[in-house]
């Protein structure tokens, strides 16, 4: 038997193999609470869902364009056969259409392991041939990222890996910690590269036993640990509770003013909103405890305990993923600089502490060994969830940010680390979209749903099938990343593919720079070895590494970190923020400009209009045994893992007569989903929560027997500001399904 260690993005974990197989995985000695996501790995890298070999669509061989991506039939190929096809479409494409036609922005997670990096293999590769239509953000944080900087100055990036108090400052510092949309374990599993000693848990349970407070604002119970109380409102409605609270603090005379005048712009236009005076709707408790559901005596109390010693305002990524999702960013911003702590250790704000393991971690950042990608000719791009609209709009305006744009005229698109039939909102709309450009050629390990509607499939590699570096952003560690076995049937990895591609259209030299995969890992790995010597930072040779399988680098600091926004405090003259200002906008005269329908210059509670005739208000948190849709074939075999589980409370339950253990019907106006019943009081009445990451399966009726909330969630963005992906909040009904239903 042979056992190594390797990470993955939901860390280290040993893998052990006889005979050629994957038979076994343990989890890390150091790591204090290991993840559970590993165990599934021997199952599904063997999975009889592996793409054995390079298949291509009939109807698009056959060059029958009646036929639909989402119902048609595979032709299995030699690699040279298929390399050939894809090259030859790809130079018609960009020569008829020019780079412009190709949409290469394929968004999603792939595997952990530097050098294999998906995105990057896929983007390098496309920027050689001339370029590509690329996508801004993500699916996680797309309103952040364009509210952020217009607020704080700064961009989002900054703000999580750098900008905001790390751990030790708020065990040290914070007195009460306000969490919005909670801080969960069960999410801090994971971290872009690998979190490899899971410490959020810890850092909780250490703070309340010091006797601090721990408050979620939430939804559900379970989004943060038994040592949190818990304050639970209705989905999308923070920017409402948020605002009372601003009131308090205002009418009570305990916001800030100097810190308002010093360091921020606009509170002034702020103000007549907040007392009701430009639009006759006084934002006290009582006018919120209508909206939000908690009641006014305990926001009263809740403002007051706010200005009570140090606080720190936490707010989840979810919050803005749903519509209107900029406002409550916004308007977190607002209500900590009336609290005047942005600047001090363990003050002010932070956001995604529960969604991402490394976040707040106390590191020194080292530049990771990245592959170069190049730069991309193209300029055109596509807020990233915007994807069905640019499919099904070709040559039609956008707005986004204050600029109207053009979607591009798209002929072919490239995935390659990524599931959009998983993660994009409104899968049925994205099924007709999908079925307007002419060639889509995805990489997979697995007959994913969006494997099964490409024309060409390259079956990939998974991370166990290849050797590569292990380094994550905010992360101590360091490894080398054996091969643990062959690749699986005739799996290659991405990047003899694209090398593949390169050779047959004459960018071979440009692409491989004459090296092979064992080549370029000894490079990457010796430019990231001297980086960090001229940082200062000792790290050993490939070699080294190789031999010890891991190592924990010395960038702990022995020196608390300054504080986020700590020079910006001391003097605002001298130090100013990157907005027009220079201070934090509490009105932003760019965003007043923009003139976008309902957005005003200052934070504002926006009604949501999402599917508002449906009673249940439906959240799709991230699951807690995988990573998005990753291995979900091996939580597919037998009974119990085979749908996803659906929350609903007691009283939601008994009114429609169902009970624990149901098969469910969830649908709305965008479609229809099965799933297993879960009754709980952990949630919120009127509130419904099916995780993520089912392999969408539609019957004929098209109804996806796999529970997916994506074919239920609306395709619109968040607003014209930001379009970021608004996954929370669609309104759905809920019903008895039949057994038949989830096999017809
Ligand atoms: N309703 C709703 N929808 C959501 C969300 C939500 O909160 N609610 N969250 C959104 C968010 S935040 C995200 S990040 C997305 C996640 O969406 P994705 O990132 O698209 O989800 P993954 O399942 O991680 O997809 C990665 C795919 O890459 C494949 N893969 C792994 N390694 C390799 C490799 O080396 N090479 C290749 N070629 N492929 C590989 C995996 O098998 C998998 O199919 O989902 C979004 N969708
Ligand atoms: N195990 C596991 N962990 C993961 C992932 C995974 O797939 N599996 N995916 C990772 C990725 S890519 C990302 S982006 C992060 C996402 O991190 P988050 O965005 O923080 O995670 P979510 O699970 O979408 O939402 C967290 C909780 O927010 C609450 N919530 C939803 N809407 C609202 C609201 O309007 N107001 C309030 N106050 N609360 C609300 C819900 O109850 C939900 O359970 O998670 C990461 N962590
Ligand atoms: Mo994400």
């Amino acid at each position: 038997m042979k056992t190594r260690i390797t990470t993955s993005h939901w860390g280290a974990f040993e893998v052990r193999v006889k005979d050629g197989r994957i038979v076994g995985t343990a989890p890390f000695k150091d790591d204090p609470h290991p993840p559970t996501i590993f165990r599934t790995v021997p199952q599904a890298v063997h999975h009889h869902t592996r793409i054995n070999r390079p298949h291509v669509r009939k109807g698009w061989l056959e060059k029958d364009r009646t036929k639909s991506r989402s119902n048609d039939t595979f032709i299995p190929m030699d690699w040279d056969e298929a390399l050939d096809l894809a090259a030859q479409e790809i130079d018609r494409v960009r020569t008829q259409h020019g780079n412009t036609a190709i949409y290469g922005g394929s968004y999603g997670w792939a595997s952990a392991g530097r050098f294999h990096h998906a995105q990057s293999q896929v983007h390098r590769f496309l920027n050689l041939l001339g370029g590509y239509v690329s996508s801004f953000a993500s699916y996680s944080t797309g309103a952040a990222q364009t509210i952020i900087p217009h607020i704080l100055g700064t961009n989002f990036h900054k703000v999580t890996w750098g900008e905001q108090s790390t751990w030790d400052m708020i065990e040290a510092h914070t007195d009460t910690l306000l969490m919005f949309g909670g801080i969960n374990p069960k999410n801090a599993q994971v971290s872009m590269g690998g979190v490899t000693e899971h410490r959020t848990a810890s850092h909780l349970e250490r703070f309340a036993a010091q006797g601090k407070r721990l408050i979620s604002v939430s939804p559900q119970r379970s989004d943060s640990p038994d040592c949190t109380e818990w304050l639970a409102l209705l989905p999308g409605t923070d920017v409402a509770l948020m605002l009372a609270l601003a009131y308090v603090l205002e009418t009570d005379k305990l916001a800030d003013h100097s810190f308002l005048q010093s360091h921020c712009v606009g509170y002034d236009r702020f103000r007549p909103y907040l007392l009701g005076e430009s639009d006759g709707e006084p934002k006290s408790p009582e006018w919120a405890s209508g909206i939000c559901g908690i009641g006014a005596a305990e926001i009263r109390a809740l403002a007051l305990r706010l200005t009570q010693g140090r606080t720190m305002i936490s707010v989840a990524w979810s919050l803005q993923r749903a519509q209107h999702g900029e406002q409550p960013y916004w308007m977190a911003c607002v209500l900590a600089a009336m609290l005047g702590q942005i600047g001090l250790p363990g003050g002010g704000i932070g956001f995604g502490y529960g969604a991402i393991g490394n976040v707040g971690s106390n590191v020194t950042r080292l530049r990771g060994p990245t592959l170069d990608q190049g730069s991309n000719a193209v300029e055109e791009f596509i807020p990233v969830s915007r994807i069905a609209d640019l499919l099904l709009n070709p040559n039609q305006p956008f707005d986004f940010n204050g600029k109207r744009r053009t979607y591009p005229d798209i002929r072919l698109v490239y995935w390659c680390g990524g599931n959009p039939f998983h993660h994009h909102q409104d899968l049925n709309r994205l099924m007709r979209a999908w079925d307007k450009p002419e060639t889509i050629i995805v990489h997979e390990p697995w007959w994913t749903p969006t494997a099964r509607r490409a024309d060409i499939v390259f079956p990939a590699t998974t991370q166990f099938e290849r050797e590569d570096i292990g380094w994550a952003k905010g992360d101590p560690y360091l490894f080398h990343m054996p091969k643990m076995i062959e690749p699986v049937a005739e799996a290659r990895d991405d990047y003899a593919i694209f090398s593949g591609l390169a050779q047959r259209l004459e960018l071979h030299e440009a692409f491989t720079e004459g090296r092979d995969a064992t080549a370029w890992l000894a490079h990457l790995f010796d430019e990231f070895m001297h980086n960090a010597q001229t940082d200062g930072i000792a790290v050993p040779d490939w070699a080294t590494l190789k031999e010890h399988n891991f190592i924990k680098l010395p960038i702990v600091p022995d020196a608390p970190a300054p504080a986020p926004f700590a020079a910006f405090r001391a003097d605002p003259a001298q130090a100013p923020i990157g907005t027009p200002s220079g201070k934090i906008e509490v009105y932003s005269d760019t965003i007043a400009g923009f003139a976008y329908a309902g957005i005003k210059g200052h934070p504002t509670w926006l009604v949501p209009t999402c599917d508002t005739e449906y009673p249940l208000r439906l959240l799709s948190p991230q699951p807690k045994d995988k990573l998005h849709s990753q291995m979900q074939s091996a939580l597919m075999d037998g009974t119990a893992g085979t749908l996803a589980e659906l929350t609903l409370h007691p009283q939601d339950a008994e009114a429609r007569g169902l009970v624990e253990g149901d098969l469910v019907r969830i649908w709305n106006a965008q479609g229809a989903c099965l799933a297993r019943l879960t009754v709980s009081n952990t949630i919120l009445t009127g509130v419904a929560a099916l995780p993520t990451g089912a392999w969408f399966d539609p019957a004929p009726d098209g109804t996806d027997r796999a529970g997916n909330p994506n074919v239920l969630t609306r395709d619109c963005g968040t607003s014209l500001l930001g379009q970021g992906a608004a996954a929370h909040n669609a309104g759905v009904e809920v019903e008895k399904a039949n057994a038949s239903q989830a096999t017809s």
